[in-house]
């Protein structure tokens, strides 16, 4: 589909304009932008970015031993989540950096942070925002079971304990252990 807007705003020159082609369910790449012209062709396009880019090679290809013919264009992506929630902290102090893991915590992503809709959060600065929640979202490929896992980190360079275990008191009170979810996937195919 042509598109002219981007979220009600007219579509700007770094994101295609005057003209833009959006292909639904299909990666960035194909939606090309300051469009000129489109051919209606019967063999696959052979431009550079089809050929030669975004294909998806196994773990043993490299830069020394690709061969780009052996795989086909990058077409569709894979299930995306969203994954959101809020972090607060106490005595006023700000939220520096909520981490993001999809693999049980061996690699994490960094969330992007606001309190009010579309506006980055800064941690240091002076205002009562810093006594409220702060929200967090990241978006992920997700394509078999795991677990998700958020711990955040405050303006004192506090951090969530990993394990309920390590802080356990006779109250059972403040347990910020990492927050889990498990997600199971139900397509054949994950
Ligand atoms: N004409 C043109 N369109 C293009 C590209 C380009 O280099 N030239 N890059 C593609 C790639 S690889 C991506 S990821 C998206 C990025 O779009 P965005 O800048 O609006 O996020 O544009 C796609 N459309
Ligand atoms: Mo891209």
């Amino acid at each position: 589909m042509p598109l002219k807007e981007m979220e009600a705003k007219p579509l700007n020159r770094d994101h295609g304009y005057p003209l833009r082609v959006v292909v639904p369910g299909v990666i960035g790449a194909r939606s090309v932008k300051w469009l000129e012209e489109i051919n209606i062709i019967a063999e696959e396009c052979q431009g550079f970015f089809m050929q030669k880019d975004y294909k998806m090679f196994p773990p043993s290809v490299n830069w020394d031993n690709i061969d780009w013919s052996t795989r086909r264009p990058q077409m569709d992506f894979p299930v995306q989540v969203k994954i959101s929630g809020y972090a607060a902290s106490g005595g006023g102090r700000g939220i520096e950096r909520v981490d993001v893991s999809i693999d049980g915590g061996k690699t994490w992503m960094e969330a992007s942070r606001y309190q009010k809709s579309g506006v980055p959060y800064i941690s240091d600065h002076a205002s009562s925002d810093k006594w409220a929640w702060v929200f967090f979202e990241v978006t992920v490929d997700i394509c078999h079971s795991t677990e998700i896992i958020a711990k955040a980190v405050d303006s004192s360079a506090n951090v969530q304990p990993e394990k309920v275990e390590d802080i356990w008191n006779l109250r059972g009170i403040l347990n910020t252990s990492w927050h889990r979810v498990k997600v199971q996937a139900s397509h054949s195919n994950m």
